[in-house]
């Protein structure tokens, strides 16, 4: 076997580069979020004539899509070398050509946010425009990640190469198929920026058909949050029971279920375009099943938590239906952080499934209710997850043990973080069944009789996010602690084994072009139709070019 315990120091190098980006990430959006609720509260404006749009697509594209892309992307690295192997110097220096391409790109698509020259949200719909460098910052993030991704694949190549006949390593396994779903997706957005947006904003075209722009951006849009959920997943999977002592409940359910997030993810786009005209309802229709059959996989991992816990409960001895839960180990913040993240999460699905819900969406589209269950998945769930990874991960590639005192602060950290959440997602999903709208300024309403509704709600989520703020503080602190003070030696990359009972794991796991090939015909089946109605029917004064 050629698995080591520890990730190469050069490949530790690649992966921290990556968590340094996302933590940077983090401190800057999070301090966007923290001017956002305060100006929605209506107690406060922002100096200098700034836009609460600028501040809105700083948050959302700095913790939405930098922290999250730099952090998945170096955490793989680091579980591939981990589990895979140290990589060639090959694989590593093209590992930092991803890297760079994905730095650079970012700091061009800040500098013109900040500027105030791509006030477009992180969905960057049409008509809003954004300065080309924007369009074109993005395009290097995208095209580095895609570097980054086959240079993922290559260092599986070689490792399957050299182990004929045996599955690979699972979080091998996982991240492959995390960088399928993302390759595949990213398509999408790669074909609206380039064919439409950058044209546009450059002047070469004076129109575009916004209908199309939304539904490419959307493919890509959904398929997102899972590239965002599944390394928790991974976390979830693999490392977990490691932490708790315990053990997989099986590899074969594990690797099932990133499959099956694989086919479901994309042929979805719709869910967010169910009020929209000019999609037919049947296709519609089409794409609200498939979205259900994508929480399958989710309630497949909600059982294998279950069962690892209980399984690893019932080992130490507990009884009785929740016995188990006693035997956890609450005072371990690896464990602790991740595990209120799955808590949050249940509620958070649930939300989902009411948005998914074609009637039910009629409701609380493009209400503030949206912004909260994305603040439950994605701000808790994942990141919470993504914090509990980095109290091990980051000593680990740094060669640094983390401190009691800091483990301690890690806790509190997660406390703060659930509290602080409460407050605020909690207000928004009321606030937003009381019709207030997502994505506005207070001064945009501040005088209509409904609004007065929602002031109530507006000032518990400055309470949150302000409480959130601390959080983040906090998170800081500790990550810094731990990439530069903490003291030296050695920590663990828990990694768990599969349980004796656990059936084997066929290797039909590991037939990609099958797997590929049904993604793909489902994409087709799901956007064949409609997308040729968009283009058919695009609107009038398009000269011929019906994408634009
Ligand atoms: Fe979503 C909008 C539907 C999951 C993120 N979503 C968004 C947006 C974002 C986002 C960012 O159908 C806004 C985009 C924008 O700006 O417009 N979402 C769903 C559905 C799911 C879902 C059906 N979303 C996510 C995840 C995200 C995310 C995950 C990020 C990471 N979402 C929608 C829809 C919209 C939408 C519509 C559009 C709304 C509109 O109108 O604009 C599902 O995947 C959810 C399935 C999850 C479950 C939960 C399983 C529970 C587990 C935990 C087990 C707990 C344990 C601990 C073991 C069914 C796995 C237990 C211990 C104990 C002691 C109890
Ligand atoms: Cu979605």
């Amino acid at each position: 076997m050629n698995e080591t315990m520890k990730v190469d120091r050069r490949d530790a190098k690649l992966a921290m580069a990556h968590i340094y980006v996302a933590f940077i990430a983090l401190a800057l959006g999070g301090f966007a979020g923290l001017l956002q609720v305060l100006v929605r509260s209506g107690k406060f404006t922002l100096p200098a004539n700034i836009s609460y749009y600028t501040i809105l697509t700083t948050h959302g594209v700095l913790l939405g899509l930098v922290l999250t892309t730099f952090f998945i992307i170096g955490f793989q690295f680091a579980a591939m070398s981990r589990t895979a192997g140290t990589f060639s110097n090959q694989v590593r220096t093209w590992g930092w050509v991803g890297f760079w391409m994905m730095t650079i790109g970012t700091a061009m698509t800040a500098f013109f946010i900040l500027i105030g020259e791509a006030s477009v949200l992180f969905t960057f719909y049409a008509p809003l425009q954004a300065h080309p460098g924007f369009y074109l910052g993005l395009t290097l993030v995208v095209v580095g990640s895609w570097i980054s991704g086959f240079t993922m694949f290559a260092h599986y190549a070689k490792w399957k190469k050299a182990n004929p006949g045996k599955t690979s390593p699972l979080l091998t396994f996982m991240s492959v198929a995390n960088m399928i779903l993302w390759l595949v997706c990213t398509l999408g957005v790669a074909a609206t920026v380039l064919i439409q947006l950058l044209p546009w904003s450059l002047g070469l075209i004076d129109r575009i058909n916004v209908l199309v722009s939304r539904t490419l951006f959307w493919y890509f849009g959904h398929p997102l949050v899972y590239f965002w959920l599944l390394p928790a997943y991974m976390v979830w999977y693999v490392v977990i029971p490691k932490i708790i002592g315990g053990k997989i409940f099986s590899d074969a359910l594990a690797r099932l279920s990133f499959i099956l997030f694989l086919f479901f993810s994309i042929p979805v786009g719709f869910h967010h375009q169910l009020l929209e005209p000019g999609i037919d309802p049947f296709w519609k229709y089409v794409q609200v099943i498939l979205t259900f059959m994508v929480v399958i996989p989710s309630l497949m991992t909600a059982f294998s938590m279950f069962a690892t816990f209980e399984m690893y409960g019932r080992s130490k001895g507990a009884t009785g239906l929740f016995g188990w839960l006693r035997k956890l180990p609450w005072g371990d913040a690896r464990f602790f952080a991740p595990f209120v993240g799955m808590l949050f999460f249940i509620p958070a699905g649930a939300g989902g499934l009411v948005n998914a819900s074609h009637q039910l969406n009629q409701v609380v589209h493009n209400t503030i209710w949206v912004t909260g269950h994305f603040h439950l998945t994605l701000a808790t769930t994942v990141v919470l997850t993504f914090f509990g990874a980095a109290y091990w991960l980051i000593p680990h590639l740094t060669g640094r043990v983390m401190t009691k005192t800091m483990n301690r602060l890690a806790i509190v950290q997660t406390v703060v973080w659930a509290i602080g959440m409460c407050f605020m997602s909690g207000s928004m999903h009321f606030a937003g069944l009381l019709g207030a709208p997502r994505r506005s300024a207070f001064s945009t309403y501040g005088n209509s009789p409904q609004a007065l509704e929602w002031i109530p709600y507006q000032i518990a989520q400055a309470i949150g996010g302000t409480i959130l703020f601390i959080g983040i503080i906090l998170v800081l602190v500790i990550v810094t602690n731990l990439a530069f003070f903490a003291p030296k030696g050695e920590t663990e990359f828990p990694v768990g084994e599969v349980a004796e009972t656990a059936e084997r794991t066929p290797l039909v796991f590991e037939n990609w072009k099958l797997w590929i090939g049904i993604t793909v015909a489902l994409i087709l089946i799901a956007y064949t139709i409609p997308f040729i109605d968009m283009i058919q029917n695009a609107p009038p004064g398009s000269k011929g070019y019906k994408l634009w």
